[in-house]
């Protein structure tokens, strides 16, 4: 049967007519279709190449298709994939004891997605409430920041003040108190007896990229030990290398009661998340307590102690460090009236406009760069931290050009 060519063009206009046939339409993506990947760049079905500037929020900090990452993957699933918790595997140690060396914690307690370790946080924070703090049976409160982002579950959304995240999901999950990002005053008014713990994003990221107050992080850190309160740091987006530091914390040198990790935690190839503490907070958890069918498994404990490793012997941080403060210096000196504030830290950026980001995301699209908008008018740039100085720069000059396109239509 002779098969018809189809056009390039036709490919792609395919591919987004099936997943909009098929897929629940819970996305709105741009119109790009790739279909291979490599360090910063892209592909789509027609050959044009882009440079990413989403890294899947955050997950591919070592960038695509990571050559020791790959190698990992691929010997590690020739050998054993999956075994459950119900019996030991021979790399899950091994990654324990990296992750606990990395972030210098006691215990490490594996997941999947983000949200779920943000859930084994809150779960663990609750635990240590009762257990340790003697809050009442089932009325421990957590403080949580408006404008966050810890994900999709319900408890993640009962946490969550944005509109669109909540509408008819309710009931939600009480116990949840909110407090405005950033104002230590406000903190100190949102923590009671009842508080077993306080939840942030060291910097916003969904948020709109918001970058708190110098010294914000240390005094809510001092405030949660003068009130007996954990802290628990949502470093999901901020962690491994994205912010110019290992965690966005370090920063500020501020030393979390439980970190939470995830995206780049799986190297850009799986999904790995986990919850860092002190043995004696992790062991409120007792065998049966918690846990999951996937979380720890071995080609996911393979991947990410590789990750781990590239991401030290390949200093991701400091590159991220450098390259971001060349490409704020240099973005902040484009000048536009359309351009309100250009924020951020290492490679997590944030660009305020006073039209909708959408259309200077689709502007830079059309000229080969792929970065999303969040929260109607900030832009996130937020290339893997595997760029280089001259993709750095030419970056700017296309994003000048864009932003020239969306001036002369607004
Ligand atoms: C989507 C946002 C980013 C996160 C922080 C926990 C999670 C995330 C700080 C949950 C996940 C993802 C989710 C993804 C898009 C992306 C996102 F736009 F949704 F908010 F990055 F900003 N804590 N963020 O950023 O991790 O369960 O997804 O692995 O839901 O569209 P997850």
């Amino acid at each position: 049967m002779m098969v018809s060519y189809r056009s390039m063009q036709d490919r792609a206009r395919d591919a987004i007519a099936l997943e909009a046939q098929y897929g629940a339409h819970n996305y709105r993506p741009l119109e790009v279709v790739v279909e291979r990947a490599e360090g910063v760049w892209l592909w789509d079905v027609e050959g044009r190449q882009y440079l990413d500037c989403v890294s899947a929020y955050s997950a591919l900090n070592h960038g695509h298709a990571h050559p020791r990452i790959r190698a990992t993957l691929v010997e590690q699933a020739q050998r054993l994939s999956l075994t459950s918790r119900a019996m030991y595997n021979d790399r899950l140690p091994i990654f324990l004891e990296r992750l606990a060396t990395l972030t210098g914690y006691e215990a490490v307690l594996p997941m999947n997605a983000g949200v779920e370790a943000v859930e084994t946080a809150l779960k663990l924070a609750r635990r240590w409430g009762y257990e340790a703090k003697g809050i009442p049976s089932n009325s421990a409160e957590i403080v949580v920041f408006a404008n966050n982002f810890h994900g999709r579950t319900i408890a993640a959304v009962s946490a969550s003040s944005t509109a669109q995240y909540r509408n008819d999901f309710g009931p939600f999950l009480p116990g949840f108190i909110f407090a405005p990002f950033g104002d230590i005053e406000a903190l100190k008014r949102a923590i009671t007896p009842l508080t077993c713990a306080v939840l942030l994003e060291p910097i916003q990221g969904e948020g709109g990229v918001v970058v708190p107050p110098e010294g914000y992080l240390a005094n809510v850190a001092s405030l949660c030990r003068e009130r007996d309160v954990l802290l628990l740091a949502d470093e999901v987006q901020t962690g491994l290398g994205r912010t110019g530091d290992l965690f966005a914390c370090d920063h500020e040198r501020v030393r979390p009661d439980a970190l939470i990790i995830g995206k780049a935690l799986g190297g850009g190839y799986y999904p790995v998340s986990a919850v860092v503490a002190s043995r004696a907070l992790m062991d409120l958890f007792g065998p049966g307590d918690h846990g999951s069918t996937f979380g720890g498994n071995p080609l996911a404990a393979a991947v990410a102690t590789t990750a781990i490793d590239v991401l030290v012997e390949e200093r991701l941080a400091e590159r991220a460090s450098r390259a971001g403060a060349r490409l704020i210096a240099q973005l902040k000196a484009v000048p536009s009236a359309r351009v309100r504030e250009v924020r951020g830290r290492g490679l997590l950026i944030g660009i305020e406009l006073d039209v909708p980001a959408r259309r200077l995301s689709e502007a830079l699209l059309s000229r080969g760069v792929v970065a999303k908008d969040t929260h109607e008018n900030v832009l996130r740039i937020a290339p893997p931290l595997v760029i280089d100085d001259e993709t750095v720069d030419m970056l700017v000059s296309r994003f000048t050009e864009s932003l020239r396109a969306v001036e002369q239509t607004s």
